[in-house]
């Protein structure tokens, strides 16, 4: 694992988590199987449509309330299942929950935020995977306004630990170049109240 920040909380890089051809095989699979859904979002009084499709996965009871909406696990597809047991191999950590991003094309983006819902707990641990499209993803420093920039290609992941949710912001822009789809899923850990 490649440390990308190390301070106020931990980005790690692992480079081809999955080799190119079982991405590519997987993008395929999880657009057509995963139950995809354009949400609506309210930004300053306004509704609008969200830049993205998405999807929530999980053990039974493992309920997420993101932008306002609360969201009931969908149960486990089995090639979900199966990236989760190898993510938890990999990592020592357990996932009980995956937030799935669709990315049509360079008009889909992810504003910047942190994945701090009370429901993560105070330091949550994210693996989150790239499939399909390059995109980049920004990352900066709520105080010091420290900037990282890296591209997350076919089958990279990520993880995000430590205090990275309470100091740092991440996104993911939108592209002018006409650009083909991508998937992330992000492995979480819903901590039970
Ligand atoms: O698409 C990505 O790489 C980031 C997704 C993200 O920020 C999130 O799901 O909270």
């Amino acid at each position: 694992m490649m440390p990308l920040v190390e301070n106020d909380g931990q980005l790690l890089l692992m480079p081809c988590f999955l080799a190119a051809p079982e991405a590519s095989a997987l993008l395929d699979r999880l657009t057509q199987d995963l139950a995809w859904t354009e949400e609506s979002i309210r930004i300053y009084g306004k509704t609008v449509r969200s830049p993205r499709l998405v999807c929530w996965y999980g053990h039974q009871g493992a309920i997420y309330t993101y932008s306002g909406i609360v969201h009931h696990p969908l149960p486990w597809h089995p090639l979900l299942t199966d990236l989760r047991i190898r993510l938890e191999e990999t990592t020592g950590q357990n996932f009980n929950s995956v937030l799935c991003n669709f990315y049509r094309d360079g008009n889909d983006a992810m504003g910047w935020h942190a994945d701090s819902e009370k429901e993560l707990g105070p330091r949550p641990y994210l693996a989150s995977l790239s499939i399909g499209e390059t995109r980049v993803f920004r990352v900066h420093h709520i105080k010091t306004g420290t900037r990282h920039s890296i591209n997350l290609e076919n089958g990279d992941l990520i993880i995000m630990c430590g205090e990275f949710q309470r100091y740092w912001r991440h996104s993911v822009p939108r592209s002018k170049k006409t650009i083909q789809p991508r998937i992330n899923l992000s492995f979480r850990r819903i901590q039970h109240q």
